[in-house]
């Protein structure tokens, strides 16, 4: 499946990876509202056969961030409303039928950043690198950067990145949490899948449970993490597919937990 802006790919024997590229290189892959509802309805769409999810970028950059020649004429009304729209496209990424693995090069800047806070794993390589121009823009994020980016990075360092313009190079950002790998440049789509292939392995309701129920219990008060967590972990664990797995394991058929 191919839209112009986004590009879909299945891969595996079952097609259980998507490969979801922006696809505007010659604006470094600048989010236009056509790319961003390209975006949510990408993931929205995905085939069933898929079980995990790669996001990366065509060209030089992952991702330019909110295309600026289309901010110049809305109003406030028009603004909210726009901001909301990332939020539902993003939230589909966050929230979507699968997990989602960012390939990150380049720029990852401004909405980019925010799409790349969207998803489960962020692997950059050498190239990339993190900024939110949003401060010298003289504008705010609006894709739910001040909600995501906080959880990964921390308030401190996000108020540096806006007041200062302060650029992350790939081994900063990997070190302040912006990326859980860190590859040579050129690696981060071949690590991505690699990612992607063994998430697709899990059981389905694991996955389930790492997206939908782990960001929510980490919200939650203790007291109620602590019942919601029970309640995921005995559904998980009813499932067939854990059982036998885990008998799998007790009969030496499952592989062991290795130093990699
Ligand atoms: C764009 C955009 C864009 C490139 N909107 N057109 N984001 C920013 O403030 C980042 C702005 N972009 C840049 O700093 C640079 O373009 C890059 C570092 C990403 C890439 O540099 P480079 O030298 O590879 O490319 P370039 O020559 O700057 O850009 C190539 C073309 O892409 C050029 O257009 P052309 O018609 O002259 O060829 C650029 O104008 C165009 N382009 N980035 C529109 N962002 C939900 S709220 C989120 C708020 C934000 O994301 S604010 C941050 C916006």
């Amino acid at each position: 499946m191919s839209h112009s802006l986004i590009q879909i790919e299945t891969q595996g024997e079952h097609g259980e990876i998507a490969v979801v590229r922006l696809h505007r290189p010659s604006k470094r892959n600048a989010l236009s509202d056509a790319l961003i509802l390209a975006v949510r309805n990408a993931f929205a769409g995905l085939p069933r056969t898929v079980r995990a999810a790669v996001l990366c970028g065509a060209g030089e950059h992952f991702c330019a961030g909110l295309d600026l020649s289309e901010l110049s004429e809305r109003d406030a009304g028009e603004g909210l409303h726009h901001s909301r729209m990332w939020h539902e496209a993003l939230n589909q990424v966050q929230y979507g039928p699968v997990p989602v693995v960012a390939a990150l090069h380049g720029a990852v800047v401004g909405g980019g950043l925010e799409l790349a806070s969207a998803c489960h794993i962020r692997v950059a390589d050498e190239t990339a690198f993190y900024a939110l121009p949003e401060g010298t823009r003289g504008i705010f994020v609006g894709g739910g950067g001040s909600v995501r980016i906080p959880r990964l990075i921390g308030v401190a360092r996000m108020t540096d990145m806006m007041l200062t313009g302060r650029v992350y190079d790939a081994s900063e950002g990997e070190r302040a949490g912006l990326a859980q790998y860190l590859v040579p440049a050129g690696g981060a789509l071949d690590k991505a899948l690699e990612l992607a292939r063994r998430i697709a392995t899990n059981a389905p309701l694991t996955n389930y449970a790492l997206m939908h129920a782990l960001p929510r219990i980490a919200e939650q008060s203790a007291d109620h993490g602590y019942l919601t967590e029970a309640m995921m972990a005995a559904i998980a664990q009813s499932a067939p597919d854990a059982k036998a797995r885990v008998r799998a394991f007790l009969e030496g058929r499952a592989a062991k937990v290795k130093k990699s």
